[in-house]
């Protein structure tokens, strides 16, 4: 039975009469009220990622100084507009409809608290809507109203309302987050004994996470505020900076969570992987809690009010900890899909496993590319800037920009999109109106959005580019300092980021325009194959070789998944640490050309 509102028939798939469903690809007992709402956040999700993503435009095309789109002053705002529809609001809706998937999905449960998510939903949508008003009004006027970024740091001449948007917007969140919660405290309730499916237990993490960075964040936002309106007659700036990297940096970890989450489910439901070690995995999301909120001073690393050993402990030394459990998932994940491969048959020589995998299935190329390209690009810069010395030659240059891109957009993004690619087939039950430019565009977007956050980094290490300026190849306002030799660089930079606005234009495209028009699959009919012909054979053993609900149920004793080889994985890593050495030693390469001492 659809509901009158729902004119585009997307809530009324056929539910028992309890309101549950058998997912024919997962298996997962899905409950309407479940469903419903990773539908909703999930939608509205991708409307902020059209809007992040025309913002992307305008700031890319006045970066690239030749085109020159936008006024210094326009840029800021158009900048802030871009930041906070990417990088808060795209990702957060879809953390809100990972946790309803890794929570009651997973455990074929109802969603509790109804109230909450629905409220939750309202109240972050307000919070959206208000916080693109406060930019989107700035005056721009520096005694008064200037333009928030993302950081909004103190002493800067804030409006008020950003600050009270910002903290409805986690008031927002924080109700989203409580049927998920209340989940797993009823699970424990019902079944003691029981532990906590991996997904679960990763999304559980994610969430204590984000505790920590919403206190962090309430605190920054709220003590700005409160000085701002003349309640607190000061507000320390480096305090401030300290209190907003706990949400700054928390939400990153919150991304980093949520995307291993989706990796171990996707390559099981759709590669087959397995979990080699329960107790390892786990043990990397546990090292995470304990790390991970250290790594927020890294932020801080030329901030002058801190002492050098207190910076040093907290990136250098402590943090390791949490790189470590990364580089453990890094291990963990792709062992999982080569053992699992290989025990059904799908091995053969060192990388068979690799190559037959599902490569046209766009939720399991999305995963993939995404494990990759963060791991080289993203991961191993962020453990360069993120050591004191060679921060020096990353901090605040559009290098900087690279890293991040690489770690929200091939990593956190492109991830993403395979989920709302997943949800458009298993819940949505849609069929991709062109199944064969779904298969490209993971391709076509990692591909054009790999480029760009290189050519990022290029000009950032080689010129020393600043981020956050509209103006800088001809030269720094203010000085005659040129930088005019980068202008080549930014042509290319510009021509690969039209290329990458482009795949997620198509993004875009693809998901709307198969919500609205693609054929209705029926039930029991659920392959995930995008072109039903040439992998469908593909896609069905996808789905028989994971025909559970949990990912750990009881395996065979006498054939155990680590018993088969993983040699390929281990090859990977090889080639992995060899990067990083190279990188390294090329950064520190880099950092001894800045100047010559005693010359
Ligand atoms: C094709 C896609 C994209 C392109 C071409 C692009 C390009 C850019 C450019 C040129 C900047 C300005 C850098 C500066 O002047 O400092 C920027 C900033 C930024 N972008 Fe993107 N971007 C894209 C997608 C994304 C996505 C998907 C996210 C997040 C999920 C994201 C998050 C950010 C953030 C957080 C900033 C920094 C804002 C600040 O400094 O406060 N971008 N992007
Ligand atoms: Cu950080």
């Amino acid at each position: 039975m659809s509901h009158a509102l729902d004119v585009f028939g997307w809530f009324d798939n056929e539910y028992d009469g309890e309101g549950f469903r058998t997912c024919s690809v997962t298996s997962f007992d899905v409950h309407r009220s479940v469903e419903n709402y990773v539908k909703l956040y999930g939608v509205t999700a991708v409307v902020f990622l059209l809007i992040g993503g025309i913002f992307a435009f305008t700031i890319a095309m006045t970066r690239w100084e030749a085109i020159g789109l936008l006024e210094p002053g326009d840029y800021y705002r158009h900048l802030s507009m871009h930041a906070w529809s990417m990088l808060i609001f795209w990702i957060i809706f879809m953390e809100i409809a990972i946790l309803y998937v890794g929570g009651p999905m997973v455990l074929g449960r109802k969603l509790p608290a109804k109230w909450a998510a629905a409220a939750g939903y309202v109240v972050m949508l307000a919070g959206s809507v208000l916080i693109y008003y406060s930019i989107w009004t700035v005056s721009g006027d520096p005694t008064s109203d200037n333009a928030p970024l993302l950081t909004a740091y103190v002493p800067l001449e804030i409006n008020p309302l950003f600050y009270v948007s910002a903290i409805v917007f986690l008031i927002g969140v924080t109700l989203a987050a409580l049927p998920f919660l209340l989940t797993l405290w009823d699970e424990k309730r019902e079944n003691p004994g029981k532990t906590l499916p991996l997904v679960t237990f990763g999304a559980f993490v994610a969430a204590i996470i984000a505790v920590q960075s919403i206190l962090g964040g309430l605190i920054a936002f709220g003590g700005a505020l409160a000085w701002q309106l003349g309640y607190a007659p000061w507000f320390d700036a480096s305090i401030y900076r300290q209190w907003f990297w706990i949400i700054g940096h928390g939400t990153q970890q919150i991304n980093l969570v949520a995307m291993i989450v989706v990796w171990y489910l996707v390559t099981h439901v759709i590669g087959g992987a397995e979990v080699v070690s329960e107790k390892v995995s786990r043990t990397a999301f546990i090292l995470y809690l304990f790390f991970i909120v250290m790594g927020a001073a890294h932020h801080l690393m030329v901030d002058p009010g801190l002492s050098a050993g207190w910076r040093i402990w907290n990136t250098s030394y402590a943090f390791y900890g949490a790189t470590f459990a990364s580089l453990i998932h890094a291990f963990t994940i792709p062992a999982g899909l080569e053992a699992g491969r290989r025990k059904r048959g799908k091995g053969g020589g060192l990388f068979g496993w690799l190559t037959s995998a599902p490569w046209r299935n766009p939720v399991f190329a999305s995963s993939i590319f995404a494990i990759i390209l963060f791991g080289f690009l993203g991961g191993i810069t962020g453990v360069l800037m993120g050591q004191l010395q060679l921060n020096m030659s990353w901090h605040n240059t559009f290098a900087t920009v690279g890293h991040f891109h690489s770690t929200v957009v091939l990593g956190t993004t492109l991830t993403f999109m395979g989920v709302v690619y997943f949800v458009i087939r298993t819940m949505f039950m849609r069929e991709f109106v062109s199944p064969k430019l779904t298969t490209l565009q993971p391709y076509l977007y990692s591909g054009g959005m790999a480029l760009t956050a290189l050519m990022m980094m290029y000009v950032g290490i080689l010129y020393g580019i600043p981020r956050r300026t509209a103006e800088v190849v001809e030269n720094i306002p203010g000085t005659d300092f040129s930088i005019a030799g980068a202008a080549p660089l930014f042509d290319v930079f510009g021509l690969v980021a039209i290329f990458a606005i482009g795949g997620g234009a198509l993004f875009v495209l693809l998901a709307v325009g198969s919500l609205l028009f693609g054929d209705r699959i029926e039930p029991g009919d659920g392959d995930l194959a995008p072109d039903g012909g040439s992998t469908t054979q593909q896609a069905t053993d996808s789905r028989t070789i994971a025909p559970r609900n949990d990912l750990e149920q009881a395996e065979d004793p006498d054939d155990p998944v680590h018993a088969y080889e993983m040699r390929g994985t281990f090859v990977l890593c090889l080639i992995f640490l060899a990067v990083f050495v190279v990188a390294y030693i090329l950064n520190w390469f880099l950092l001894t050309q800045l100047w010559s001492i005693g010359a």
